[in-house]
This record gives structure tokens, C-alpha cells and sequence, in this order.
């Protein structure tokens, strides 16, 4: 999964996509259309920063970053598009203008959320965040991570089934860095074999995240090693979708992972 953030203010790729604050359409087909040649069979399309103390975006701001978008790479790239978004009102516009998927790092918490997916009959992602951006980071604590993630995991899936989302419709993410210390992130990564047992396929986005920079004090343009080695991890560990900044260095990493599943199962 490529990240094309179509945000002025990411953390990793802020505004490369504008010019004079506007969104670059040319520039975002351009980025989706290399990110597709390179290997991304998804891309992920999010008009909202969620990086800690992002500003939030009013709905009307995210509809008009998100839609234009989705309608433009509908039908002419060849991957599915999925839309990074908490906001009802863009979920029902994204699956109208032809996404593919609802990625939601609230987990379809937000009012009117669970209703839009569900009648969108789109899959779902549904990642893990404790707090709010604003505060997520300041200071994070579990009773013991793991559980606390599998629990909320667990509680989101019985409320997706209860609106009427099909089971094998649900994605699952216990969201790298929204509300964790390194220890929580780590202990996470470790246990991913654990939440695959929750039955449901896994996505996982640790692409030049700020454990990196806390373990190794690299800047975000230094982090693609350390970004290739946590996607081989967390394949490894049975991840079935990596989001992923740098797709085809990501995607040759990943085609390593596959080739020896592939030998050790011949
Ligand atoms: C994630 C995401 C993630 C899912 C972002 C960033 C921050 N969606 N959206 N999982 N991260 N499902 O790109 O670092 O980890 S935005």
C-alpha cells in the first residue's frame, strides 16, 4: 500500500504535493502513477494529518483535498484505492467517486462513521489509536499493550458485524505510533502473530515512523532502512498489507519475503 498523502502538512512528505498551498493534481497522478509502476496495489489516499499536534481539518476542507483525487485515479490506475479518513461524509463521497477501501485510524469511532461504511459496502480497516492526535504521544500508558489492542480490536470488530459489515470485510491495524512509546510499539511487532489470530488480515504502517528516529536519532529522509527492515518484520510476522512511503524499495523487500515463504513451502 503507497502513501499519497494529498495533505500541505504530513510529517514525512508534507506539501510536496502543493504548490502555493493548493493541491498539485498533476503532481499527485504523477506520484500515484509511479507508486503502481513501482508495486503498490493499493494506495492510500489521505486528505487529513494525523501526525501529533496536526491541526485538525474541517470536512468540507477534507472532501475537497480527498474527492478530486479518488475521482481522478478511479479507473485509471491499476490498484485499489483505499481512502485514509474518519469522516463519514468522505467515506460516502470516496466510495461514490469509485474507492476501494475505508482505512479509518479511528476505527469508525466518530458519529455517523460505522453507518457511512457499512452502507458504502466497502471493506473496512479499523486501527488502533489511544487518545487523539493532538495528545496521543504525551503520555501514552496500557494496562498491558497487547491485551489492551486485541481488546479494542475485538470490541470494534462486534460493533462492525452489529451494523451490518461483513466479517471477511474487515481489516485489522494496531497502529504504529498513534498512542505508543517504543516499548508499546515493539511489544506490538512482536506480537503480531497474536492479533492475526483475531481471523482477520492485517495491515501495518511503520514506514518512517518516529521509532526510528527515537532508537536510532535518524532525520525522516534517513529512515528508509530501518523502514525496509520493520516491513520484512512485520511481513514476517504475518502482515498481509504494508503502508509504505518508499513502495519500490518496500516492494523489493517484500518480494524477498515472499521468495523464501514460497521455497520453504515448495
Ligand atoms: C497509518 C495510517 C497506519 C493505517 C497513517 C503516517 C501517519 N493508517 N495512516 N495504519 N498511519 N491503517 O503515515 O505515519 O499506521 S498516517
Amino acid at each position: 500500500m503507497g502513501v499519497l498523502n494529498v495533505t500541505p502538512d504530513s510529517f514525512s512528505d508534507g506539501g510536496q504535493l502543493y504548490r502555493a498551498g493548493r493541491a498539485d493534481l498533476d503532481a499527485i497522478l504523477h506520484r500515484a502513477d509511479a507508486m503502481v509502476a513501482a508495486g503498490a496495489s493499493l494506495l492510500d489516499i489521505g486528505g487529513e494529518s494525523t501526525r501529533p499536534g496536526a491541526e485538525p481539518v474541517t470536512e468540507a476542507e477534507e472532501l475537497a483535498r480527498v474527492v478530486p483525487v479518488v475521482e481522478a485515479l478511479a479507473g485509471r490506475v491499476d490498484a485499489m484505492l483505499s481512502v485514509d479518513s474518519s469522516t463519514p461524509a468522505v467515506m460516502c463521497a470516496a466510495a461514490d467517486a469509485g474507492a476501494h477501501l475505508i482505512n479509518d485510524v479511528r476505527a469508525l469511532r466518530r458519529r455517523g462513521a460505522l453507518e457511512a461504511a457499512a452502507a458504502s459496502g466497502l471493506p473496512v480497516c479499523l486501527m488502533h489509536m489511544q487518545g487523539s492526535p493532538e495528545t496521543m504521544q504525551a503520555d501514552p500508558r496500557y494496562v498491558d499493550v497487547v491485551t489492551d489492542v486485541e481488546g479494542f480490536l475485538h470490541e470494534r470488530v462486534a460493533a462492525c458485524r452489529a451494523a451490518g459489515i461483513d466479517a471477511g470485510s474487515i481489516l485489522l491495524d494496531p497502529g504504529f505510533g498513534f498512542g505508543k512509546t517504543v516499548a508499546h510499539n515493539l511489544a506490538l511487532l512482536a506480537a503480531l502473530p497474536r492479533l492475526g489470530a483475531l481471523g482477520h488480515p492485517l495491515l501495518v504502517g511503520l514506514s518512517r515512523k518516529s521509532l526510528i528516529a527515537k532508537l536510532l536519532g535518524r532525520s525522516v529522509e534517513e529512515r528508509l532502512p530501518a523502514s525496509l527492515a520493520l516491513a520484512v518484520l512485520a511481513a514476517e510476522r504475518g502482515a498481509s498489507i504494508i503502508r509504505a512511503h518508499d513502495v519500490a524499495e518496500t516492494a523489493d523487500a517484500l518480494a524477498m519475503v515472499a521468495a523464501l515463504a514460497e521455497a520453504g513451502a515448495a
